[in-house]
């Protein structure tokens, strides 16, 4: 690690580099100098981003854009250059590093300690949507082709139970049966994209509840980080992604599923947030949302269920059935938002 460390320009010189953070695809460290200065150092997933410069690419990009945007440093995520004055290292095998300055006085919540910080991370994913509608969408590679094209996903999904590769789909019947039978439903974005009623934003793509940080003193959401996915997509699926998240009762890998649902008071206080904070959204779109909570969920579980399938090569995970724990989680949110999908709906429907 030293030789890697070597390689950055922090202020003063390392005295401690340990794992850090809940995120499933990086490996992430936190950095300390003797100056008492601390930086995040990352290793990207090259499983997961198979262009590795490109996303970077994309990461400068965007960092530089909305930095420009806010008073408060603090507010957007920096990129700590190499000593050639690159955004990131390679180093001898391959593997591509790069550090962040920490974001100081700012906390990560994994579920919303009140409604209030959920409102708050609404806001912050709405006014980042807002921010980056005026960033030129030619200049971004696509980090992940077809990330959220969910009838892609099905195709992946079938030849991976095709493949069976790590001898588990008997043990996962009920939950493959749950993901099938909802395939034609779960088009219903991709198909309206297709046909031009839902158009393409620059989005975040992966807005969970632990991918922005809270002010530790106002308790505001300060800084959306994570930035690997930032792409064009649908504006639906950064709205379901944080309700699939953060408005359910349970963890995402708790085993208890009596525990898990989808708390619709915390979707109400969620468009009450970003909503407003996305004054260009067409009806539309608005009439979308539902559906992006509920057909991101299902994309979920069928991605870790493929995972698990496949024998846990995407996801980090800590346990051997963690990917399964996860999908199943993922499922009972599907099935709790069916029953809930029209007073979903009439929610957002109130902001047309
Ligand atoms: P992954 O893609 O693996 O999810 P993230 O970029 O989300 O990686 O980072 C993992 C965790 O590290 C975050 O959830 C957060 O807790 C922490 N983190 C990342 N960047 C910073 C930063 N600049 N300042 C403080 N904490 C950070
Ligand atoms: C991953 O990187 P992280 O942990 O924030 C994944 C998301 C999933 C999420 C599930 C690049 O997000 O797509 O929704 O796990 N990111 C990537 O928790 O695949
Ligand atoms: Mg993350």
């Amino acid at each position: 690690m030293n030789s890697i460390l070597s390689k950055f320009c922090f202020d003063g010189n390392p005295i401690s580099c340990e794992k850090y953070g809940h995120g499933h695809i990086n490996h992430t460290y936190l950095v300390v100098t003797d100056t008492g200065r601390r930086y995040i150092l990352q290793r990207l997933s090259q499983v997961v981003f198979k262009d590795p410069a490109d996303l970077m690419s994309n990461v400068a990009a965007v960092t530089s854009f909305l930095s420009g945007k806010y008073d408060d440093p603090r507010r957007s995520l920096h990129l700590v250059p190499t000593i050639g004055g690159e955004s990131w290292h390679v180093d001898d095998d391959g593997e591509y590093w790069r550090v962040y300055d920490f974001v100081e006085g700012s906390t990560c919540l994994q579920l919303p300690r009140s409604p209030e910080d959920f409102r708050n991370s609404a806001a912050a994913f709405g006014d980042f949507q807002a921010s980056l509608a005026g960033f030129p969408v030619e200049d971004l590679c696509e980090t992940i082709p077809n990330f959220h094209n969910t009838p892609k996903r099905y195709e992946q999904f079938k030849a991976s139970i095709e493949r069976n590769a790590a001898g588990r789909v008997d043990e996962v019947k009920e939950e493959i049966a749950f993901i099938l039978d909802r395939e034609e439903a779960a088009s219903h974005l991709q198909s309206r994209l297709e046909n031009g009623i839902l158009p393409l934003r620059v989005t975040h793509n992966d807005t969970k509840l632990n991918n922005v940080l809270f002010d530790e003193v106002t308790g505001e959401a300060l800084c959306i980080i994570d930035l690997d996915t930032v792409m064009p997509g649908l504006v639906a699926y950064d709205f379901g992604d944080s309700i699939r998240f953060g408005a359910s009762t349970g963890a995402e890998d708790e085993k208890d599923l009596s525990k898990v649902s989808m708390d619709i008071e915390l979707f109400r206080v969620y468009c009450d947030g970003f909503i407003p904070a996305c004054p260009s959204l067409s009806p539309e779109e608005i009439r979308s949302l539902p559906y992006g909570a509920k057909i991101i969920t299902l994309e979920n579980a069928l991605r870790f269920l493929m995972d698990y399938l496949d024998g846990d090569v995407y996801y980090q995970i800590a346990r051997p059935e963690h990917n399964l724990d996860r999908a199943r989680t993922q499922c009972k949110l599907v099935y709790d938002m069916e029953s809930k999908f029209d007073e979903m709906k009439a929610i957002c429907e109130a902001y047309i």
